[in-house]
């Protein structure tokens, strides 16, 4: 043996056995949901075939890039060689060339381009969900970028804003410009109302110059931004809290010496995630910009990029989920323990279909709020529809971001250790989901944003909802395979209809303290309902069916059962703090 050379351990050789690593195919068409519901919705050849082409693009090239992106994180140059101070965020040659792919394939402007009408934003969206995953972040500011583009489209696309709403929905690189969302403050990022201390100095031509300080900017390469802050009147006093609060645009340019005009970077974070993309701490030292909105409108001006970021965060939540499902699939048909493949172990099996469901449903919720965009963008809303989109917004992105930690994190114990090891790439997965629920709104501030909807409406938001949840379900009548399904939804929004009556009979904190279990008994209901409804097309697939009854297996509306439990009485908030500070 020892002659023969065949001794495995010795010197250089480390062993015979090596493990295939997972495989990352086409997105596209390794989704069967993804192309069941176009083939449902948007039956369009030059759709599916843009679709195909870039989930081959995606798979092939863009996902080393997004890689690239996370190895070769961005960085701050605050001074030139001679001591200048120039403030270079330099970021990878990757992440440039995720700037110019996202122009070229149209990432913000097909949902402007409106080319498949109604349609046009699940388009879009299904492009990004394909992307997401592997794009090093570069949907961060793509999000961002869109909402920027909303925002200016709503208040009317006119001077000084006309250039920069050409240059965000563009599909030239060149001429593609990010777009940034200042509104987080030292004092609060939640409470932007008390937070923000920013003041703009009116100057004489009209314009302004911005004074603050914004404590946490992403993608900070951006062009420009949209951004809060407090005009000052003539003796140069502000308006305190929301009333006092307005938009402003603002360009991020450079003087002839090379100087940011009007701003100092500070630091760059250091970020448990998100590391491919710099998010920075800004000083503001008189930036030039533009008021948007009217005086004390700002924040519900920004409400529409909002929206929009917040549909794009659930898109992202489910891409990470389906992204994982994908990988461990692969593997469990490489990988074999106790003498067998892991796709033979029916536990290890279940456990991933597990995650399925949950991927599944997290891909109806949100392309329903993406199908709720695209009808109200191109006029065929209805009221409904309206108070549907209002309601589901903050609903799917609550919910969609803390499935995606959960799921990811399942995700990664399915490839065992390896699933722990840095260049797998699979830990950024995790790391990466993990800020999901936490930016664009916690769960518990979209929790109160729910309740804001609501009594915003006088409660139409939730007639629509009901109306609507009820009419998906009436499509089911028929399918025994799917009964147990439509019993389950059914009874659980006889449930949540029960809890809302009862609910407006009881002191304000009453709600407030259901909030977070009410959003998700809106979501898990309404996924419920979608997947239902998914597995009654004629084109579904027995897995659909499957899919939709293990969905029905949860708790569909835990308010109603909290409450019986008398979880919501005032009484139990001074016990949850004593359980918390007990000492
Ligand atoms: O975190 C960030 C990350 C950037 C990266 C982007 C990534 C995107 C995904 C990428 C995937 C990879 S940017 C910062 C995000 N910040 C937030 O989300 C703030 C969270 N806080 C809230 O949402 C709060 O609820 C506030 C700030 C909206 C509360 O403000 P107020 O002023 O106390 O609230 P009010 O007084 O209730 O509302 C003021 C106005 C009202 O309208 P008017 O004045 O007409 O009566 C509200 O109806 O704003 C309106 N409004 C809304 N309208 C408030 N929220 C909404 C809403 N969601 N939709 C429509
Ligand atoms: P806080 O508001 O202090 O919240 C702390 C906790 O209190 C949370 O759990 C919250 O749910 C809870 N809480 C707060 N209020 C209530 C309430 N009324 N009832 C119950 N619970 C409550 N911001 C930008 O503007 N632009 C950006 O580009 C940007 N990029 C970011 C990038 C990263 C990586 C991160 C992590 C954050 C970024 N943010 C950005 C900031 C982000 O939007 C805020 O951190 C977030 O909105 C939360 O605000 P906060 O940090 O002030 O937390």
């Amino acid at each position: 043996w020892e002659a023969a050379g065949y001794l495995p351990f010795s010197r250089a050789k480390i062993g015979s056995f090596f493990q295939e690593t997972p495989v990352l195919k086409n997105p596209f068409l390794e989704d069967a949901l993804l192309r069941g519901y176009l083939r449902r919705h948007l039956p369009q050849e030059a759709a599916f075939s843009d679709l195909c082409a870039f989930g081959e693009r995606v798979a092939n090239e863009v996902d080393g890039w997004g890689r690239e992106c996370e190895v070769t994180p961005p960085r701050l140059v605050h001074f030139d060689p001679w001591g200048r101070r120039v403030d270079h965020i330099v970021t990878s040659p990757a992440w440039k060339r995720m700037k110019d792919l996202s122009a070229q394939e149209g990432l913000v402007a097909i949902g402007y381009e409106r080319s498949f009408g109604e349609w046009s934003r699940v388009y879009q969206m299904s492009k990004l969900y394909i992307f997401s995953p592997s794009s090093g972040l570069y949907t961060c500011p793509l999000a961002m970028t869109d909402g920027a583009a909303k925002v200016i489209q709503s208040i009317g696309v006119s001077w000084p804003v006309d250039e920069a709403y050409g240059r965000l929905t563009t599909r030239q690189p060149e001429r593609f410009w990010t777009s940034g969302q200042w509104m987080t403050e030292r004092q609060g990022g939640s409470d932007v109302a008390s937070g923000t201390e920013t003041v703009a100095v009116p100057q004489t031509d009209g314009s302004y110059k911005l004074h603050g300080f914004k404590w946490f900017t992403s993608a900070t390469d951006a062009d420009m931004t949209l951004t809060l802050a407090r005009a000052q009147d003539r003796t140069g006093a502000t308006t305190p809290g929301s009333r006092g609060l307005s938009l402003f645009y603002g360009e991020v340019s450079r003087d002839e010496g090379g100087r940011l005009k009007g701003i100092e970077v500070q630091r760059l974070k250091d970020k448990l995630g998100t590391r491919q993309m710099p998010t920075a701490e800004l000083l503001l030292d008189g930036l030039p910009a533009h008021r948007l909105s009217e005086e004390g409108k700002g924040v519900a001006s920004i409400a529409n990029m909002l929206t929009i970021t917040r549909i794009h965060n659930s898109i992202s939540a489910a891409a990470a989920m389906r992204r994982v499902v994908q990988l461990a699939r692969d593997y469990a048909t490489r990988r074999t323990a106790f003498g067998k493949l892991l796709k033979d172990h029916p536990l290890h099996m279940q456990t991933l279909a597990r995650m399925e469901v949950e991927t599944r449903g997290a891909f109806l919720l949100v392309m329903e709020v993406c199908r709720l965009l695209g009808r109200e963008e191109s006029g065929m809303a209805t009221q409904l529809d309206a108070h549907l989109l209002r309601l589901l917004t903050p609903v799917a992105k609550l919910y969609t971001g803390k499935q995606a930690v959960a799921v990811v994190s399942e995700g990664l114990e399915s490839f065992g250790g390896q699933g722990y090891i840095e260049d797998t790439g699979l830990p950024g997965l995790l790391r990466d989901a993990q800020v999901l629920s936490i930016w664009e709104g916690t769960t518990n501030v979209l929790s109160l944003d729910v309740l804001r909807s609501v009594a915003r409406s006088s409660g139409m938001v939730l007639h629509a909802y009901f109306t609507h949840a009820k009419s998906l379900l009436a499509g089911a009548s028929n399918a025994s395979s799917l009964a147990p399904a439509v019993k389950a939804v059914d009874g659980a929004l006889s449930e949540l209809e029960d809890f809302v009556q009862i609910a407006a009979t009881r002191a304000p904190g009453y709600l407030e303290l259901a909030a977070r279990d009410l959003a998700y008994s809106l979501a898990r209901i309404y996924t419920g309902a979608l997947l239902i409804d998914h597995a009654c097309w004629k084109g579904a697939s027995s897995s659909d069916t499957y899919a939709a009854l293990r969905w029905c297996e949860h708790d569909l509306c835990p308010v109603a059962t909290k409450q019986a439990r008398g979880c919501y009485d005032l009484s139990t908030a001074p016990l949850d703090a004593a359980l918390v500070y007990d000492r």
